[in-house]
Order: structure tokens, then C-alpha cells, then sequence
């Protein structure tokens, strides 16, 4: 094979999870603007889903999140899932919208608070059984705002317990899948804020728990790709929350803010030997303004894309300038592969799918937002505030 063919048939291979709730309404803390169309329940959000991956071919599953697309038959929904040619993917726990949480939920002082929260996670992968989802995806917004306010190591000793017990109850291909977020909503210090915090508490569980890289939920200037690279190293990464940010945890498009981040991120992964199912590609966007379903279609885009450069990076000529010390040369590969136009080369890889190049505009033409438009009436919120 030549090493453009290898190119192509890696980025045919290449998968990205659409979340649930960036389908709905979603707004700031300030409004939310409502769209014409937007889904009323999730098998609705399924349906748009599915014309996402319709016109990428590359968006085959679908994150939930509990209790925002909570129904009675889990197992009906993954039918109309398989209908739409998609599948049901990472089951997102939510242990932050209830009164109850107010101190935290697995970290909570109150062990009746605790015992609440480990039930929810544990419902989570009752829900995982009927709908054959292979990831829970644990984000805690447990934290405390001032000094003094609660004891940091017995928080993490009630964390610890809790992720045990639910570690305890996954199946054989079940895992669980740690995120961590540096701030908010609590301000002074957050029970999982850094890898370092999800890493040391996945090693001590075992080889099911694995941390998540959300990029959203860093300080400004951290060297994700390091983290990456190290996560790698340590077959800990299993799976990545796509978004990007200006300011902190903005929730807004992938590879919008920073595309050559995007880039840097999936070269470490291509390097570290991560671009196989074991490390999710997930999205977790919010969208505020845009209309939802091209504004997936293009985060899909530029998720494929920074991979198509990273694919293009040569390899060979990078390590030998590497290691002869020759600092402009091996930056200089990296930058050629970051700076080639690769539309034309994903456009031919959906040409060969039997895809139209243009997925927006494919889109655009295809009627669906006029439908969904006229037929949904009063569509629901997701996300923040649901
Ligand atoms: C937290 C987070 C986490 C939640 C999602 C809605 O900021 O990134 O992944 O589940 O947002
Ligand atoms: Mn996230
Ligand atoms: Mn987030």
C-alpha cells in the first residue's frame, strides 16, 4: 500500500461519538436560544444523529446522558438507535443536578448523600446492560469553595470507596471512563481536577477504568499532548471529550478555537499507538448560537481533518532530525504535515464511501432542517439547566 493509501483507509476507519445533548436547546447562564426543530425527546436526537452520520459516515454512536434522556425501555431506544444505522455509546452519569449535591455527591460528608450517588452510577450501568454500551463516563462536579470547608484527603478516601463499588459492578467488556476538570462549579479545589488526580485513582481500580481528556477542562497554556502522550504510555487514555475553548470550559466547537492543538493531540495519539477503539473519540460541545446539526457535521470535519495531518506527518524524516538535533528541521516536518490542505484528501476518502464531499452542504440540500423544523414543536433543553 503507499503511504497515501495508508492514510486514507486509517481516516475510513476513524469514528467520532456524537453527544446526545448537543441536539437540544442549550444556552449560557445568561439565555438560552431556542431553535426551531430541536429534538423533543432522545429518540428524536437519535434522528438527527443519524443524519450526521448519514452525511460523514463517520459518526456511528451516540453518548447518553442520565437523567436527561431518561426513559422506561433503554433497550426500545438502542432498537431505534440500530433502525437509524447507529449505536448507543458511553453512558454519562450526572450527579450534580439535585439539591441533594449541594456538598458534593460521591464525596458528599453524608454517607445517605454518597449512598444516593453510588446508586445513580450503579443505575448507569444497569442502563449499559440493556443497551449495550461499553463505557460509563463518571465527570464529578463534587468540590468545596473554601479553605477549610471540608477535609481534601477524606473526600478522595469516599471517592475512592465509591468508584470501587462501582468498578465492582461492571461486566467483563464494561469500563469506566474518569474525567477530570481543573474548576467549576466549585472554586477553591475540585475532588477530580487533573489527570494526575483520575490516573492515580483508574491505576488503583484496575484495567477496566481509564481516565477521559476532556479539552475543555484545562488551565490555559497546559500542554494537552503531553498529557496525552503520557496517558498513552501508560494505557491509561481511554477517551477524549472534543471541544474547544477560549476562556474555560466553553463547550464550543472542535478544533474552532485551537486547530493546531487538534493537530498536536492526534499526532501524540497516532504516535503513542492510540488511534484504535480502545480510546474513544468522543464530542462534548454546547452549543449556544449555531444551528446544531452542521455544527456537529463540522466538528466531525475538523476532528478528521487534524487527523488527516497528523496521519501526514513523516515519521521517519521527524525521528532522524530529531535525532540528529536538528530542532528547525524536525519542527519544520511537523509543520508541513500541519500545514498541508487536506480537504481535497477527505473529500476523495467520502467520494471512495459513496459519501457527497461536502457533508454541510449535503446537509443543506437534504431538507431535513426545514422538516424538523415544521414538525417538532416545542422542543426540550439539554443540557445545563435541563
Ligand atoms: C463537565 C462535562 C462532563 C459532563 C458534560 C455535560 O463540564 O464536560 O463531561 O458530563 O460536561
Ligand atoms: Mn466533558
Ligand atoms: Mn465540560
Amino acid at each position: 500500500m503507499t503511504e497515501l493509501a495508508a492514510v486514507k483507509a486509517a481516516l475510513k476507519t476513524q469514528a467520532v461519538e456524537t453527544p446526545s445533548w448537543a441536539y437540544g436547546n442549550s444556552g449560557t447562564r445568561f439565555k438560552v436560544f431556542a431553535q426551531p426543530g430541536v429534538p423533543r425527546n432522545p429518540r428524536e436526537k437519535l434522528d438527527d444523529a443519524a443524519k450526521v452520520h448519514e452525511f460523514t459516515g463517520a459518526a456511528p454512536t451516540v453518548a447518553l446522558h442520565i437523567p436527561w434522556d431518561r426513559t422506561d425501555d433503554y433497550a426500545a431506544l438502542a432498537k431505534h438507535a440500530e433502525e437509524r444505522g447507529l449505536r448507543l455509546g458511553a453512558i454519562n452519569s450526572n450527579t450534580f443536578q439535585d439539591d441533594d449535591y449541594r456538598l458534593g455527591s460521591v464525596c458528599h460528608p453524608d454517607p445517605a448523600v454518597r449512598r444516593k450517588a453510588v446508586d445513580h452510577l450503579l443505575e448507569c450501568v444497569d442502563i449499559m446492560d440493556a443497551t449495550g454500551s461499553r463505557d460509563l463516563k463518571l465527570w464529578f462536579a463534587d468540590g468545596t469553595n473554601y479553605p477549610g470547608q471540608d477535609d481534601l484527603r477524606e473526600r478522595q478516601d469516599r471517592l475512592a470507596e465509591a468508584l470501587a463499588q462501582v468498578y465492582e459492578r461492571l461486566g467483563d467488556d464494561q469500563r469506566m471512563l474518569l474525567e477530570y476538570k481543573f474548576f467549576e462549579p466549585a472554586f477553591y479545589a475540585t475532588d477530580v481536577p487533573d489527570w494526575g488526580t483520575a490516573y492515580a485513582h483508574c491505576l488503583k481500580l484496575g484495567p477496566k477504568a481509564r481516565v477521559v481528556v476532556d479539552t475543555g477542562h484545562h488551565a490555559p497554556g497546559t500542554n494537552i499532548e503531553f498529557i496525552v502522550a503520557t496517558l498513552l504510555r501508560e494505557d491509561k487514555l481511554g477517551a477524549f471529550d472534543f471541544n474547544s475553548r477560549f476562556y474555560a470550559d466553553d463547550d464550543l466547537m472542535v478544533g474552532a478555537a485551537d486547530p493546531f492543538q487538534l493537530f498536536r493531540i492526534m499526532y501524540e495519539v497516532i504516535r503513542g499507538g492510540g488511534f484504535t477503539p480502545d480510546v474513544a473519540f468522543m464530542l462534548d460541545q454546547c452549543h449556544n448560537i449555531e444551528a446544531k446539526i452542521p455544527a456537529i457535521i463540522r466538528s466531525v470535519m475538523n476532528v478528521q481533518e487534524a487527523t488527516a495531518k497528523a496521519l501526514l506527518v513523516d515519521r521517519a524524516a521527524l525521528a532522524e532530525a530529531q535525532r540528529g538535533g536538528d530542532v528547525l528541521a524536525a519542527n519544520a516536518v511537523l509543520m508541513d504535515a500541519y500545514n498541508t490542505d487536506v480537504r481535497p484528501l477527505l473529500a476523495e476518502v467520502r467520494a471512495e464511501l459513496g459519501l457527497d464531499p461536502d457533508p454541510v452542504a449535503a446537509y443543506r440540500r437534504s431538507g431535513w432542517a426545514e422538516r424538523i423544523a415544521a414538525e417538532r414543536v416545542g422542543g426540550t433543553q439539554a443540557g445545563w439547566g435541563a
